[in-house]
């Protein structure tokens, strides 16, 4: 069974003690966007998509500063959580396949300077990310795709593994009954890519985004995850952005450059998400008629401000500061 979303709310101290608390709860106090940490706010401020991943997410990336680690292995330590996870059915080992029932993984990775690596349609690898960096930090190029990707990978020791489980392989040949592909569609069989903002105690930022993109999409799909500007966008001048949902409307507006460049101009992180939201409906109109279209972002000023925003409820999002991790539901603009 797919892990549901929604279904539990965590909170967490610093050192993990987890508590439970019902979603009513967390939902009328869950102003977490709007309780900013104020100017010049410093980390460590772990901010990630989605509340499913669990609190191993933000655990890993203190747990990397923590040991003397940067910030870049902050995002990469929290964003192999999920992909190692075979719950996960959108991220790494154990995500959906494509329509042909191959495991193909998009991921990227971004730094406070604008270094990034990408790696997109990269098969039987399990930490996309950890190639996405490798990329950034080992050679000169951005993007490595498909079998080029997996070749560096190999080169580069990683392990060719089998990413499909048997519980995805059943899913996927029962899909196959009916062949039903909705791309436009986003619900609990085929969502939730991983966008992770950090910053560190000295303010120093980066981000990791990793998916297995749509589930049942045609062979050879690439989505917004892996590429740099629209699933993911980080400048250390101003802060940092990443997405979640139908990566094709991110991509045609630029959605995580478009949220950094208006935080840029003085808009909030909060209000760069809803005007990049907007943006998308006003250009493509077409998507508020589709039912169940989820696009959602969340963003991080170097003030340490954050945002979060989706086109329709449902997105959520996990944010740690000032020592507490915590599950809320983000703000959705259709009516
Ligand atoms: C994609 N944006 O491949 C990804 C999918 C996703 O939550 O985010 N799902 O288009």
């Amino acid at each position: 069974m797919q892990m549901k979303r929604r279904t539990f709310i965590k909170t967490a101290s610093l050192a993990g003690a987890a508590t439970m608390i019902t979603k009513n709860a967390l939902s009328e106090s869950s102003t977490g966007f709007l309780s900013n940490a104020g100017a010049g706010a410093k980390g460590p401020i772990i901010l990630s998509t989605w509340g499913e991943f669990g609190l191993g997410v933000p655990q890993a990336a203190l747990k990397a500063l923590e040991s003397g680690g940067t910030v870049v292995d902050a995002v990469e330590e929290a964003v192999k959580v999920p992909e190692a996870d075979p719950k996960v059915r959108s991220v790494g080992y154990g995500g959906y396949p494509d329509r042909d029932g191959k495991v193909t993984l998009d991921a990227c990775i971004m730094d406070g300077e604008c270094n990034c690596g990408s790696v997109m349609f990269l098969e039987h690898i399990m930490h996309p990310i950890s190639v996405a960096r490798l990329v950034m930090e080992k050679t000169s190029h951005v993007f490595l795709a498909g079998a080029g990707a997996l070749q560096f990978a190999l080169e580069n020791g990683f392990k060719r593994e089998n990413l499909l489980t048997p519980e995805s392989e059943k899913d996927w040949r029962e899909w196959m009954k009916t062949s039903n592909y909705k791309p436009a569609k986003v619900d609990n069989d085929n969502h939730d890519t991983i966008g992770l903002l950090a910053m560190d105690a000295k303010g120093n930022m980066a981000g990791g985004c990793s998916t297995s993109g749509m589930a049942w999409k045609i062979r050879g799909r690439v989505g917004d995850s892996p590429i740099i500007g629209a699933g993911l966008y980080v400048d250390g001048d101003v802060g940092g952005a990443t997405s979640t949902g139908i990566g094709e409307a991110v991509i045609k507006v630029a959605g995580s450059f478009l949220i950094v460049e208006l935080m840029r101009n003085g808009k909030s992180p909060q209000e760069a998400c809803r005007i990049a939201l907007e943006r998308i409906i006003h250009k493509q109109p077409k998507y508020t008629e589709v039912k169940g279209f989820l696009v959602g972002f969340v963003a991080m000023n170097k003030e340490g401000e954050i945002g979060a925003m989706s086109y329709r409820k449902g997105l959520q999002y996990t944010l740690h500061r000032d020592g507490v991790t915590k599950v809320y539901d983000a703000e959705y603009i259709a009516k």
